[in-house]
């Protein structure tokens, strides 16, 4: 990990989640410098006020870019400004950019929330609420097969490397939390493998906690 002592440069305020290393392997594939502050989501430390004054929706991830003094939430919105930021993992406006929209959107609204249900029900909560984890298990499988279907004949989701990719990997990284037996789901377990194989995606799954990548057997 790259870091900047001197205060310039980014801050990422983050926790070991899907949505926290979506930023991590950002800045990781753009080798920007940054500095690494953990907030602790299970201490509540997403509560604190200095915290909620750049990050008013109580989560992780935020970014305070030192550079330009814009301090941003929502890993979506954090991506995006990244890749406008360096010209890089984003298309210049034109088709294929609305395509990668298209498909971040899709991971925002629905890959993020409804696999978050399941983790929720399925991997915290089981037996209390049996309808709860059948419905969040059918549509997680749901999506995986609407990618799955996405990426036939594609290496990428909108066809190059993108920030698509980005947040869309470390929510399939919790394949095990969410009872999904990749091997099922041949074409999404190949683009998984392709992208868990990347340096820059290896080093910002590390942070901020050294942990193994989940592969699939
Ligand atoms: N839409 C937000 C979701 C962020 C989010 O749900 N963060 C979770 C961790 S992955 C969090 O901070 N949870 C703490 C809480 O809900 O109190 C994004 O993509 O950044």
């Amino acid at each position: 990990m790259t870091k900047q002592e001197n205060g310039n440069g980014i801050d990422l305020y983050t926790w070991a989640t899907p949505n926290g290393r979506k930023v991590s392997i950002m800045l990781e594939e753009l080798e920007l410098p940054y500095r690494v502050f953990p907030i602790d989501i299970t201490k509540g430390e997403q509560h604190a006020e200095e915290f909620v004054a750049f990050s008013p929706n109580n989560k992780i991830p935020a970014i305070v870019d030192h550079d330009t003094g814009i301090s941003l939430m929502e890993s979506g919105a954090i991506l995006m400004y990244l890749a406008n930021k360096t010209g890089k993992l984003m298309s210049p406006i034109g088709e294929k950019f609305w395509r990668e929209m298209e498909w971040l959107m899709f991971q925002m609204g629905h890959i993020g929330p409804m696999l978050g249900q399941t983790h929720h029900f399925v991997r915290f909560n089981p037996g209390k609420a049996p309808y709860a984890e059948e419905r969040y298990s059918k549509e997680n499988a749901r999506l995986y097969q609407v990618l799955e279907v996405r990426l036939k004949d594609r290496e990428y989701i909108v066809d190059d490397y993108s920030i698509v990719d980005i947040a869309t990997w470390p929510w399939i990284s919790r394949f095990e939390w969410q009872l999904m037996n990749l091997n099922d789901y041949p074409r999404l377990r190949d683009w998984y493998v392709r992208i868990a194989e990347r340096p820059a995606v290896q080093r910002g799954y590390a942070v901020p906690q050294q942990l193994e990548i989940p592969v699939p057997i």
